[in-house]
């Protein structure tokens, strides 16, 4: 059986979680069981799995090993009881949801989203008779006004994609518990190393592993956490029926890529505070009119975000966003004069890597659904990666000067 980690601290886990008992060769690694189907000793040994009533593997949509030990993994993370790997982060965001609803429910989400988990909720769960209202989740009178009889749902991402608002995590718990719904967290843009919305009252707490679990740029996948009960489900029936499990290759990757979390995070957390302090520097300039980042928030909500980055967050993260002041143009301007930071959506990797979130990322949402979350046309989004921070700074030094350049240029012109 599995070796109890109590007491084991994250870093541990993060190599050690999940380990099965020794290996009959005494490999140090996770052997890779790369099968579609396990054999039967007999069809009455079939029969008993299939019924349940004899443990064992089946068939490697309902379980592989390799698998189940990266779902043992990240419920050690977390702090959950159990934890259950999807195909992508969207399989890991849908199976989670579709797992509680039916048609006539309601959800509370947050309008501060990834794109394609909105277009999900607010596309496709409408046409399965399911309602999906969108708040502003920093605003707790707003958030707890939407709640109806009929919610069963409340997700949210904190901080989120793209442009890092925080959600109190255990205010929106108590609303979600009071009216007996369920609430879900996206843990994506902090990993567990950083905040672990499960201590904070979250019932489920959902992945991209694509991100900065995996963190090498050469996986999609999800995962997520729970209660046994509700893992079980989310399992047994949206995950298994839908067909949205992970390849054990995958798992294995992830499992190979959780070994390092701790380092990288570090390390793209003190990569990120040094780029931050460089961009701080650029508004000045007057390029930057707005930056985006836990605790440097300029507006009445930032003495909030300071408190919520004390008490539920163990650092920023490392994504960082900003808007450009002369907007759309200088934003593609700027993307386009970069050289080592790659101009390429995820986040989470080794590379940095830099997007157009209202033409990328957040395309799915209607412009008017943009415009509520505060996502503006000169909106750029930072993935601050693993590199030397000097050679991040340098490249987004040189963007910055030659787009100066060119706008002093075209002012000279047309003088
Ligand atoms: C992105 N995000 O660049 P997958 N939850 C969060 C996410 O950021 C994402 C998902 C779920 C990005 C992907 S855009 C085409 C590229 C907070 C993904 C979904 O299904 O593994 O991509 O995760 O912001």
């Amino acid at each position: 059986m599995h070796k109890p980690t109590a007491g084991w601290h994250a870093d541990t886990i993060a190599i050690h979680g999940g380990e099965a008992p020794q290996d009959p060769h005494g490999a140090l690694v996770a052997p890779l069981y790369q099968t579609s189907t396990f054999v039967f000793d007999s069809t009455h040994q079939g029969g008993q799995r299939f019924a349940g009533e004899e443990a064992g593997y089946i068939y490697s949509r309902l379980g592989n090993p390799t698998v189940n030990q990266l779902e043992q993994r990240i419920a050690e993370l977390e702090g959950m009881q159990a934890g259950a790997a999807a195909a992508t982060g969207m399989g890991a965001v849908a199976a989670t949801m579709m797992a509680f609803l039916q048609q006539g429910d309601h959800v509370v989400a947050s309008d501060a989203i990834y794109g394609c988990s909105f277009a999900l909720f607010d596309h496709l769960f409408r046409r399965f008779g399911v309602e999906v209202s969108f708040v502003d989740m920093s605003d707790l009178e707003q958030t707890k006004a939407a709640f109806r009889d009929n919610t069963q749902l409340v997700f949210l991402e904190t901080p989120a994609n793209p442009h890092l608002k925080l959600v109190d995590i255990a205010a929106v718990s108590k609303l979600a518990h009071h009216h007996k719904a369920r609430l879900v967290v996206d843990n994506t843009f902090m990993t567990p190393l950083l905040q672990r919305p499960g201590e904070f009252g979250a019932d489920l707490v959902v992945h991209s592993a694509t991100k900065y679990l995996n963190g090498h740029g050469d996986v999609v996948a999800g995962l997520v956490t729970g209660r046994s009960e509700d893992i079980e489900l989310i399992k047994f029936t949206t995950l298994k029926d839908m067909g949205a499990t992970m390849s054990p290759h995958d798992a294995w990757l992830i499992l190979r890529g959780l070994k390092t979390l701790p380092v990288r995070m570090q390390r793209h957390c003190e990569n990120a505070l040094a780029v931050v302090a460089f961009l701080q520097e650029m508004q000045p300039a007057g390029m930057i009119s707005r930056l985006y980042f836990p605790g440097v928030n300029q507006d009445e909500q930032s003495s909030h975000e300071s408190d919520l980055l004390q008490t539920q967050m163990k650092a920023a993260g490392a994504v960082i966003a900003f808007d450009m002041s002369d907007g759309f143009r200088a934003a593609t301007r700027l993307l386009d004069q970069l050289s080592m930071i790659k101009l390429a959506v995820s986040l989470g990797d080794a590379e940095s890597l830099i997007q157009h979130p209202a033409s990328m990322t957040h395309s799915p949402l209607t412009p008017e659904a943009r415009a509520a979350a505060g996502i503006g046309d000169g909106l750029v989004r930072l993935s601050v990666g693993l590199e030397h921070a000097d050679d991040i700074i340098t490249d987004l030094r040189q963007a910055f000067t030659s787009l100066k350049k060119g706008a002093e240029n075209t002012a000279l012109n047309t003088d």
